[in-house]
């Protein structure tokens, strides 16, 4: 049993299977409307193994010319995204503790081979703000470090339901998803894992 980096919290089992039903349901009603898009890497344009979509008033997404950045609208349809479900507006303002809704949803949705590199995330003009995270569908292994590339990380398995939130110290540090683990869950009809990540994204 290995200790959460400090400013990390993990709720396990936080949405009940039903909760998550319906949390299922508002992101496939956002997908129709922001279909799912494969963001490439800055100057390589080697395209990520994750898809995405984004709702909210900013979404992240990256891409060879632009590289990572925050933008008003769907890169393919041109459209503002969807705004963010209710349901997650009311996780958001139960368990940040901030004053100000979140911006920014961020879904990714990982195939069974897909993984997310070690990475921070510091597209944000705002670190004051918590992220949360919210786990759909088949379990996962995320990493966590520190601040530096080289520090030591610890593994733990994300579940369908589980909620975390980051703050403070781990609000910068280095994270990635190692593996899906296929079969884990049944939330999702044709297998896989959503994560859904909120954030403040401008400076007040
Ligand atoms: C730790 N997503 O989209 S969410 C990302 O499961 C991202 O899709 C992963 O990393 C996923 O950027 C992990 C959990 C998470 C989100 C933000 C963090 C962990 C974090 C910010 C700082 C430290
Ligand atoms: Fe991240």
């Amino acid at each position: 049993m290995q200790k959460l980096p400090d400013g990390t919290l993990l709720f396990p089992d936080f949405l009940k299977k039903q909760e998550q039903e319906q949390l299922v349901a508002s992101v496939r009603d956002v997908v129709k409307r922001a279909p799912l898009f494969i963001s490439t890497m800055p100057k390589t344009g080697k395209p990520m193994s994750v898809r995405m979509t984004n709702c909210g008033t900013l979404g992240w997404l990256s891409d060879k010319e632009n590289g990572y950045r925050y933008q008003a609208h769907h890169p393919q349809t041109g459209n503002a995204w969807p705004p963010i479900p209710d349901q997650l507006l009311a996780i958001w303002d139960e368990l940040s503790g901030y004053a100000h809704s979140p911006q920014a949803c961020l879904i990714n949705y990982y195939g069974t081979d897909a993984k997310m590199g070690l990475h921070q995330d510091r597209d944000e003009q705002n670190f004051d703000a918590p992220v949360l995270s919210v786990s759909l569908g088949d379990s996962a292994l995320f990493r966590v470090g520190g601040e530096n590339r080289t520090d030591k990380t610890t593994s733990f398995k994300l579940n369908s339901g589980d909620v975390m939130m980051l703050s403070g110290k781990s609000r910068l540090a280095f994270h990635g998803i190692s593996r899906i683990y296929p079969g884990t869950s049944m939330l999702l009809k044709q297998g896989g894992r959503i994560n859904l990540t909120l954030r403040r994204v401008t400076e007040l």
